[in-house]
């Protein structure tokens, strides 16, 4: 096999062998002071998703009973965010807020699921265990705002050990300005490189003033090959 039928032959059977992740990720969460809870979902797939069998539930302070389920309503367009926040959180985020609810969300020591039909699409924290204030070290899951790097997987156990620095990059406390935005890494968006620098220092030479000198010389051979004898 060549290298390129080879490559080929990988590249059809990754995609046939590609696990079906879930199309909403949490892309965002935002911890931070008072009410400014926000949780931010993405749609990675290439369909829109109908929220209608989508909900958040909040277990609290390491119990193992939901405390708190958010059924979601709306829709998500590929690559399109669900902003969900608390109603008295700061105005930036309501501007870009989907739904909010006035219950008391999340506060660092509590695990926050995405389900899709009652199965766990991605999660934060982990059920039944208190961790203290929080999971995590420097990117925590208390006054920070975390945001998803581009390419991580869902968490889809949320009872096993809980680390967010694994798939999140952690920003100052009331950080708000990617919501939104499902762009990953950070949520930078990636810079335009812009157009080439096509400036060479000389001035534009007409085509025709190129040509015609190659022309001239053609002629000139003409005429010599024609020199009668
Ligand atoms: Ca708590
Ligand atoms: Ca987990
Ligand atoms: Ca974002």
């Amino acid at each position: 096999m060549t290298i390129k039928q080879s490559v080929l032959a990988a590249a059809i059977a990754s995609t046939l062998t590609a696990p079906a992740f879930a199309e909403l990720v949490i892309s965002e969460y935002v911890e931070g002071s008072s009410n400014n809870k926000a949780i931010e979902l993405l749609n990675t797939g290439t369909s829109a998703v109908d929220l209608t069998a989508w909900e958040l539930q909040v277990f609290y302070n390491g119990s193992n009973a939901t405390g708190l389920t958010i059924n979601l309503d709306g829709t998500v367009a590929p690559d399109g965010t669900f902003v969900f926040a608390h109603s008295q959180s700061d105005p930036a985020i309501l501007a870009v807020a989907d739904q909010t609810t006035g219950a008391g969300l999340f506060n660092g020591d509590d695990a926050v699921l995405l389900l899709n039909g009652g199965v766990v699409a991605d999660s934060i924290g982990q059920v039944g265990v208190d961790p203290g204030s929080y999971w995590g070290d420097t990117v925590r899951t208390q006054n920070q705002t975390l945001r998803r790097r581009d390419g991580t997987n869902a968490d889809n156990n949320p009872d096993d050990a809980y680390d967010p620095a694994v798939v999140f990059d952690s920003f100052a406390v009331d950080s708000f300005d990617d919501l939104g935005n499902g762009a990953g890494d950070g949520g930078e968006e990636p810079t335009d490189p812009g157009l080439p620098d096509m400036a060479c220092g000389n001035p534009a030479s007409l085509i025709s003033d190129i040509q015609a000198p190659v022309m001239s010389a053609r002629l000139l051979v003409k005429i010599w090959l024609w020199k009668p004898s």
